[in-house]
Formats: structure tokens, C-alpha cells, sequence
């Protein structure tokens, strides 16, 4: 079925190409050097080459092209960043001209025509969204704020996992997971849990896994209406989920029904925001000023949802299954929680800057598994050349950080393994500073959410590993553990993980 699709559009293609050949007289006079690649195809250029791992695949080519490579996506010139080298031209060197956004049909549905942060175009619209996100959402004071909430959940998982434990089952950590981001997202975005009424999980699944397949529509234009993936109808079958929520929460709000609301010692962003409704959120700017409407809050809502649930809660299940995998590491890292909070209690959150172990297994999870393998992909705003290589106006960027963890010339022949005592003597950080390891990209369009995600991730893990002593079910073996990828936007398991707890405090 595929390759009669594929056959069809190389056929189609050739003859478009030779009209276009003849349409455009000094295609071939321009002779300014584009960086190498593979040798695409007309209209459909190298997308067939992407396969169901794209990240993996690139990472294959550009290890016979080099760390800057040119690929055409359908009609998209793209370019390709596979080595820390590279990625510092690109990220902070000429960090300007890439920092804007593509257009991407996921977005246009999802965020009403790119009016939230994470796939606008660069321009003072995105810098005036962006301060204001960090400023009530995401800034390291705000994440201090939230403190209570995270240990008001993780106290109700340890619980429930206590009883699982007591009664020896299998636990579905991907679920469990899955369940506590989402409540501590929801209560410091919306300043409260949906659980109960509103599924989001299963909505945002879908919006990431659409936000980051390669789909023929955004690439070869002409084919969109025909929409041969089925995308663009799941596309408005998400949006219109999410849209739903977000009109319902906002009318509950402008109705003052207040009663669902609990007592909280922060102010969520969504309370903010609505409370902003209809007036400029950069009042006394000297940037032109923004009202903001209902869409532009459902949009921005939509990107905070889409970009903190599914990123922390996958980093978390693979950080997670390296360690059931790797027994001799999470045994080091309970001696080390033990070494800082004893037996007979829990993990505090002022526990966590002593635990530098756990930032090592966290950096190294990071490396072999980024989230976002490919990061978000950039635009180019201009003409620029790079390393001697020209990149036209309008090019996609591609980062791919799943490469870059995984360079031997960084990380010597042992890269493919697990080994968090790499990071003993060396100061690599995650932080963006260090371009062998960005797994929160880095430069303007960076992850704002960094704090948020990380603080969230190194709580949860060092909880349930100094809490639990950890099985895999079934006689499975640690090597045996399946670690399959499942490619979007985000990298999530193939595969929910099951565990078999054991509680091990002495309280
Ligand atoms: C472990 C968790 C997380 C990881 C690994 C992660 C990773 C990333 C990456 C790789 C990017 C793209 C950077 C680039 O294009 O160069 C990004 C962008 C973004 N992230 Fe995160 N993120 C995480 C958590 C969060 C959280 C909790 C939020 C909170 C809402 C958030 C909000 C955003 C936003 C809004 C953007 C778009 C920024 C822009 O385009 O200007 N992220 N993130
Ligand atoms: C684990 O939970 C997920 C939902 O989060 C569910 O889809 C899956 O079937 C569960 N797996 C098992 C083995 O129970
Ligand atoms: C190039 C291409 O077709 N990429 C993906 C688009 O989306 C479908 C799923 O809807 C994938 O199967 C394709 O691989």
C-alpha cells in the first residue's frame, strides 16, 4: 500500500520536476555550496528515507555525510545537526537566524494558528508570551512555589504503592507515572486536578505523537487536502478535545463559580491568566502591546499542557527502566539517598542538592534517551552561511540530540552504555551550556520549563528508588528488559513498564 504511495509520487514527481526545472531558469546558475546529503528524490525528497525511528535513521546518514547535512523533507529544505561542534553554530553562534519555528499543521490546529509559545515565529509576539510564561509559570521561584503540591502527590503515590507492595503486585509504572505529572501539572497550571471529569492523557499522547511525525502534508504542500495519512482528522479530533476543556474552565471562571476551587498557597498560572482576559499582558512595554483573548489563552494553554506532561513523565520512565536494568546503579543510588535521609523517612525536596549520584544517572538518562531527540525544530529567517556551507531563507533545522549523545568522539567507545560514573570527573552539565549534552536545547528558543521538568523528575525518582526496593515482574532479567522507542515529538517507551515493589523504609 505504502510503496504503491511511494511509487505514485516518484512518477508524479518527475514530471513536476522537469516543470519545474523550466519554471525556474537560474536553479541551476546557483552554485553556493549546500551542505552534503543524501541525494533525494523529486517531491518526496528524502522523507522515505526516515523510516519509523527518524532520529535513528539521520543518525545512520550522518555518519557517512557529516555532522551538518542537507535533506530535503517533500519541498523543505532541511538541514540536519549531528555533532556538539555543529550545534554550537547553530544554537549560539548564529542562535538569531535560527531561532524562529516552522509552520506545522499540528500546530496551526492546536494552538490557533501558532498563538501560544512553543511553535510560534520569532518576533515579539513569542518574546512577550514567552517572559510572561516563565514569569508565572516557570521561573525558579514559581517551581519553589509549586513545592507543596509536589509533595502532597508524591506522598499519595507512595501510599498507593505501599499497598501494592503489601498485596505483592505488578505495578504499571507507565501509568503511575503518567498519573502523578499529570496531577502536579494540572494543579499548578490549572491550580487544580481534572482526573475525575477530563482524560487528558490520551488527548496529549495523540498531540505529541502528531506534532512530531514526519507527515507528507506539512512537506509537499499540494497533497494536504488530500490528507492520505489521516492526520489532519485526529488533528481536529485533539484540538477540539483540548479546545472543549479549555472553554469549559474558562467559563466556569467568568461565571465566578468558584466552589471546585481548593485552597492553595500559590496562585496557578491559569488563574492569572484569566484574570488578564481581554486586556494587554505587556501593558507598560515599549513592544507593541498584546491583548489577550480567549484564543491566545486556550493556544497558550494547549503548549504548556503538550510540553510538560508527556516530556516529564518520559523522562522519568526511562530513567526508571536504565535502572532496573542496570541493578549495580540503583543499588548505588539507594546507598546514596539512604546516606542523606537514613531509613526511617522520605525524600524532602531540600534533600535533592546533596544528591549527586542522582544527577549523574539523571544526565546520563538524558544522554541516551533526550526527550525531544530531535529537539523542536527551527526555522531560518534568512540567508546565512555556516562552516562555508549556505543555508537558504526558510530552512528546518533538525538538532538531533539522540545523535550527539551518542558520539564516540565525545563520549568514547562506551557511549552506547549506561554508566553515570562517566560524569565523575567531568563538568558537563544539561543545562544548555555544554553542546555534548542538551537535551533541553539551549539559545533563545531553549526549554522555559527546565526547572519545572527537572525538579519534578529528580524528586519522583529519588522517592520511589529510596522508598522501594525494585523487581521486574515475571523472571524477566534486567538484559531482557525491552526498550523500545516509539518516535513524535517526544521519545516515549514503545512499551508500558511493570515493576514489582518493595517497601523498604522502616517507618
Ligand atoms: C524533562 C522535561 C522536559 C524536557 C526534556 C524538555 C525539553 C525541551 C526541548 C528539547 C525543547 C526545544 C528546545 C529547542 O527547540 O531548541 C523544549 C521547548 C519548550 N519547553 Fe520543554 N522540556 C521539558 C519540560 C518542560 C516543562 C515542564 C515545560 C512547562 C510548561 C516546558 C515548556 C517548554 C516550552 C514552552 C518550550 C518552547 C519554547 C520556545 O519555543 O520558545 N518544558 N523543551
Ligand atoms: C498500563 O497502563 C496503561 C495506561 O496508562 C494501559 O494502557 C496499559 O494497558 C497498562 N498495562 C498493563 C500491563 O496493565
Ligand atoms: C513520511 C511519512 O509518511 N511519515 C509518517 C506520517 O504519519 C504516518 C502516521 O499517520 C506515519 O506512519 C508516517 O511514517
Amino acid at each position: 500500500m505504502s510503496s504503491t504511495l511511494a511509487l505514485l509520487l516518484v512518477l508524479l514527481g518527475t514530471l513536476c520536476s522537469f516543470i519545474y526545472f523550466f519554471r525556474t531558469p537560474n536553479h541551476h546558475k546557483d552554485r553556493r555550496k549546500l551542505p552534503p546529503g543524501p541525494a533525494p528524490f523529486p517531491i518526496i525528497g528524502n522523507l522515505y528515507m526516515l523510516g519509523k525511528l527518524p532520529h535513528q535513521s539521520l543518525h545512520h546518514l550522518a555518519k557517512t555525510h557529516g555532522p551538518i547535512m542537507s535533506i530535503k523533507l517533500g519541498y523543505v529544505p532541511t538541514i540536519v545537526v549531528s555533532s556538539p561542534e555543529a550545534a554550537e553554530l547553530f544554537l549560539r553562534v548564529h542562535d538569531v537566524v535560527f531561532a524562529s519555528r516552522p509552520k506545522v499543521q499540528s500546530a496551526e490546529y492546536l494552538t490557533c494558528g501558532a498563538k501560544g509559545l512553543g511553535f510560534t515565529e520569532y518576533g515579539s509576539y513569542w518574546r512577550t508570551v514567552r517572559k510572561w510564561c516563565v514569569l508565572h509559570l516557570l521561573s525558579a521561584s514559581k517551581v519553589e512555589c509549586f513545592a507543596p503540591v509536589r509533595k502532597a502527590e508524591m506522598g499519595s503515590l507512595v501510599e498507593l504503592v505501599r499497598k501494592k507492595a503489601a498485596a505483592g503486585e505488578t505495578l504499571n509504572l507507565s501509568q503511575q507515572i503518567g498519573q502523578i505529572i499529570e496531577a502536579i501539572m494540572s494543579k499548578v497550571i490549572f491550580g487544580r486536578c481534572m482526573d475525575a471529569e477530563i482524560e487528558f492523557k490520551p488527548l496529549i499522547e495523540d498531540a505529541m505523537y502528531l506534532a512530531g511525525v514526519f507527515n507528507l502534508s506539512d512537506y509537499v504542500p499540494f497533497l494536504a487536502p488530500f490528507d492520505l495519512q489521516g492526520i489532519k482528522r485526529r488533528l481536529k479530533r485533539t484540538s477540539n478535545g483540548l479546545h472543549a476543556i479549555f472553554d469549559k474552565l474558562i467559563d466556569e471562571h467568568e461565571r465566578g463559580s468558584k466552589n471546585i476551587e481548593e485552597k492553595k498557597s500559590y496562585t496557578d498560572f491559569f488563574h492569572v491568566m484569566v484574570s488578564l482576559l481581554n486586556t494587554p499582558i505587556n501593558p507598560n512595554k515599549e513592544e507593541q502591546p498584546y491583548i489577550i483573548g480567549r484564543e491566545n489563552i486556550k493556544a497558550i494553554l494547549s503548549d504548556m499542557v503538550a510540553a510538560s506532561f508527556e516530556t516529564t513523565a518520559t523522562a522519568i520512565e526511562w530513567t526508571f527502566s536504565e535502572l532496573l536494568r542496570h541493578p549495580r546503579v540503583m543499588a548505588s543510588l539507594q546507598q546514596e539517598l539512604e546516606s542523606v535521609a537514613g531509613r526511617n523517612r522520605m525524600i524532602e525536596e531540600s534533600d535533592l542538592p546533596k544528591l549527586t549520584y542522582l544527577d549523574m544517572v539523571i544526565k546520563e538518562s538524558f544522554r541516551l534517551h533526550p526527550v525531544a531527540p530531535l529537539l523542536v525544530p527551527h526555522q531560518s529567517t534568512q540567508d546565512i552561511t555556516v562552516n562555508g556551507y549556505f543555508i537558504p531563507k526558510k530552512s528546518r533545522i533538525l538538532v538531533n540530540a539522540w545523535s550527539i549523545g551518542r558520539d564516540h568522539k565525545v563520549w568514547s567507545d562506551n557511549a552506547e552504555e549506561f554508566f553515570p560514573e562517566r560524569f565523575e570527573d567531568s563538568n558537563i552539565d544539561l543545562r544548555g551550556h555544554d553542546f555534548q549534552l542538551i537535551p533541553f536545547g539551549t539559545g533563545r528558543r531553549g526549554c522555559p520549563g527546565m526547572q519545572l521538568g527537572l525538579t519534578t523528575t529528580r524528586l519522583i525518582i529519588a522517592q520511589l528508588v529510596h522508598c522501594f526496593a525494585w523487581e521486574l515482574p515475571d523472571g524477566i532479567s534486567p538484559e531482557e528488559l525491552d526498550m523500545t522507542e516509539k518516535f513524535g515529538l517526544t521519545l516515549p517507551r514503545a512499551n508500558n513498564l511493570l515493576a514489582m515493589p518493595t517497601y523498604r523504609l522502616v517507618a
